[in-house]
């Protein structure tokens, strides 16, 4: 078994639960600002998850779920100006504090940082976003606890391509085997094995309970607390919570 030299995570679904009250919600107060009647409610915003990135849901959704909408003839700029609208209100939604980190995030990233093992995120969410996020559960200077941040559209193909793995591992200086990836979705997992990641812990959320996870080393219902074990899919609850000594054994 290879030393583990360095936690990626990713961001959406994994640290928080940003999609349902995050994200779903931007975008749809974007809508509104636009004028637009589009409505993504719950199960419509599930569907949507299928593709990965904002602007790239967008046009999804033009594309198959709203096919009558005529959009006007600069369809990429009519699409960033309605993500920039989104992004905007993402950030102002989380300075709300209205998405709190998931069970276990904060002592895991806590233990890591004891232990000098480096901290880094694979996301295919915009920057602006991460940081967002960040600040306003852990604090502005929790920033710098991570040595790299990959975000967004930094590299030209996102998840489940393996290019923003490939990107961070490449930034740590790292090869795929010294690392454990942590993920919600079949696509973050894909995007993380793809880029030769085995280690690949993942935490499931209402979204993403029942995808593909068979490219997983484990899969769990939350990285838990002393007090609150996490459950593997079988129901089985791990003696104690995701620790370093227990990624150390994966
Ligand atoms: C997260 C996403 C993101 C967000 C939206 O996927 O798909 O696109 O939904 O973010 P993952 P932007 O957790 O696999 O990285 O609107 O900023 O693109
Ligand atoms: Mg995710």
């Amino acid at each position: 078994m290879s030393e583990v030299k360095a936690l990626i995570f990713d961001v959406d679904g994994t640290l928080a639960d940003t999609e349902r009250d995050g994200h779903r919600v931007a975008f749809n107060r974007a809508f509104v600002d636009a004028g637009l009647d589009w409505d993504w409610d719950v199960a419509l915003y599930g569907k949507l998850l299928v593709v990965t990135g904002g602007k790239e849901r967008i046009k999804y959704y033009l594309r198959d779920f709203n096919t009558t909408f005529v959009p006007p003839e600069d369809l990429d700029g009519f699409v960033a100006g309605l993500h920039a609208a989104k992004t905007e209100h993402y950030k102002a939604l989380m300075a709300e504090g209205r998405v709190p980190l998931r069970p276990g995030v904060e002592r895991l990233l806590r233990e890591a940082r004891s232990a000098g093992i480096p901290l880094a995120i694979a996301t295919t969410t915009t920057m602006d976003n991460v940081i967002s996020l960040l600040e306003n559960t852990l604090g502005a200077e929790s920033i710098g606890w991570f040595a790299e941040i990959g975000a967004g559209d930094i590299v030209p193909a996102k998840k489940p391509a393996p290019d923003i793995y490939l990107w961070v591992l490449e930034r740590l200086g790292l090869a795929p085997e010294h690392v454990v990836a942590f993920e919600d979705s079949g696509h973050g997992v894909t995007s993380a094995a793809e880029a030769g990641i085995t280690r690949i812990v993942v935490t499931t959320n209402g979204y993403t309970h029942g995808q593909d996870f068979s490219r997983a080393r484990m899969v769990l219902d939350q990285f838990g607390e002393p007090g609150m074990l996490p459950r593997r899919a079988d129901g089985d609850s791990l003696p104690g919570p995701v620790d370093l000594v227990l990624l150390a054994a994966l």
